[in-house]
């Protein structure tokens, strides 16, 4: 756990709490966003992702509490208090509230507190945009699991309490890989993070000093509430079927039974794009065409999948495109770290440029809006631009020399917010420009307790 300074920002929110409990918090905890450089819903492939921890956070002043009681208060007003008792923490609340990343936490380390248990008070301030693709869901679960820890007086290294929390998160419903958790646990100062899953495994890898990362926040949401969320869980379950296919495939052509569980485990068996076009297409398949490749019926199926039904999208399962994204994503991930430790940004700008390309035509991630951004990006001189997180709407990021940072930011705050945005969607600047809309960050330290 870290200890240091509380920043001004976490102090505000100390003697916030001081005002409304009139009792100082004995616990002061931050988590921070992230975004990714590279590496787009790899991450519950099994492949990696290459992220960094933002200077946007999370943070809690809390006290512990005797009794098994979680209170919950926000400094921002539209997120109303929420309460519960630990026993109850399993009974979501809505879909999309904000108690249910809290409930997460808890769900995830109930195994590891010694019971009774203790419940807390905690105020929150949230600095890290809502819906955006920064991760500020996970920011919020990695928060609360640390404060639970602390108040219990229990300790959980930092590598399995990711891969908890990863896990603990689909509570939530979404079914998320675990890039975000790792990124705000273990970020590194002037580093991004080469993650790898199953096993999680992490390495620093240093930042071009004479770049920074700047986001740009497309200021199209995209809540995992609503059509965001089935799209979302739309791709794992696209690439859980192409493992099926796949794995039938090559159990027929190597004569011995293949199995596995995510694209990444079939990684070391030699298949050409050839063959995986033959096994996944045609482009899109049909529930009929793709239980008559699989040589299944609708019930086995589901039994494999551990599902009550099968969520078919009305333009049909698009496997082959998914595929060739994450294969290809994949080995973009490797390419960029080397990049970056040869300090060669152009190479990684155009390893940026082409994730962005596949995130928009094979995995069909982006927006008119993000790719309207990344084209104005490369335009006012970024080394390279892409969607980063989720996608759906969201944020992008560019790699931009130091120098030209402030000339960057003028740029786009004109070409696409006042003109492009102004023009196409008035109604996300009607209240002017949204304070962190476009900012450069740095790399920082994960999460941890102040106090
Ligand atoms: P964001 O951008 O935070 O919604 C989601 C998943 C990640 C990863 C990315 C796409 C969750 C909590 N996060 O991130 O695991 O799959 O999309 O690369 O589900």
């Amino acid at each position: 756990m870290t200890t240091a300074t509380p920043s001004p920002e976490m102090q505000r929110v100390q003697k916030e709490f001081l005002h409304r409990f009139a009792v100082p918090a004995d616990a002061l905890i931050r988590a921070p966003g992230r975004v990714n450089l590279i590496g787009e819903h790899t991450d519950y492939n099994g492949y990696p992702v290459l992220p960094l921890a933002i200077d946007r956070e999370i943070r809690i002043a809390a006290i512990r509490r005797s009794d098994d009681q979680v209170r919950l208060h926000n400094c921002r007003r539209a997120f109303g208090e929420r309460s519960f008792a630990l026993s109850e923490a399993a009974v979501p609340f809505t879909l999309g509230d904000w108690g249910n990343y809290a409930k997460a936490a808890m769900i995830g380390l109930q195994d590891r507190i010694p019971h009774p248990a203790r419940g807390f008070t905690a105020l929150f301030d949230g600095a890290v945009p809502p819906a955006a693709g920064l991760s500020s869901s996970s920011a919020l679960v990695v928060a609360c699991a640390l404060l639970f820890l602390h108040v219990n007086e229990v300790q959980v290294d930092r590598l399995e309490l990711a891969e908890l929390l990863a896990r603990a998160e689909q509570f939530v419903g979404t079914a998320g890989g675990g890039m975000d958790q790792a990124a705000s646990l273990l970020g590194r100062p002037g580093h991004a993070l080469k993650i790898d899953f199953f096993p999680l495994r992490v390495r620093p890898v240093a930042l071009p000093g004479a770049y920074r990362v700047v986001i740009c926040n497309s200021l199209i949401a995209a809540p995992k509430t609503e059509s965001a969320l089935l799209e979302y869980n739309r791709r794992p379950l696209e690439c859980r079927l192409a493992v099926l296919l796949l794995c039938r495939y090559l159990s027929h052509k190597t004569g011995r039974p293949v199995s596995a569980q995510r694209l990444a485990d079939l990684a070391a068996i030699p298949l050409t794009e050839e063959e995986a076009a033959s096994v996944l297409g045609p482009n899109p398949l049909s529930p009929a065409q793709l239980l008559d490749r699989l040589q299944m019926s609708l019930p086995e199926l589901l039994r494999i999948l551990d599902r009550a039904a099968l969520p078919t999208p009305a333009d049909g399962f698009k496997l082959l495109p998914r595929y060739l994204h994450v294969v290809h994503e994949a080995a973009r991930v490797q390419a960029a770290c080397q990049a970056l430790e040869q300090g060669d940004a152009e190479a990684m700008g155009r390893l940026m440029e082409a994730s962005h390309a596949s995130c928009r035509s094979l995995y069909e991630i982006s927006t008119a809006e993000l790719d309207r951004l990344v084209e104005i990006a490369l335009e006012h001189g970024a080394a390279g631009s892409r969607l980063t997180g989720a996608g759906f709407g969201g944020c992008t990021v560019s790699l931009v020399a130091r120098e030209k940072v402030h000339d960057f930011i003028a740029a786009v705050t004109r070409d696409y917010y006042e003109t492009f945005l102004a023009k196409h969607k008035p109604e996300t600047m009607e209240n002017g420009l949204p304070q962190d809309a476009i900012f450069a960050t740095d790399a920082v330290a994960g999460a941890g307790l102040i106090l």
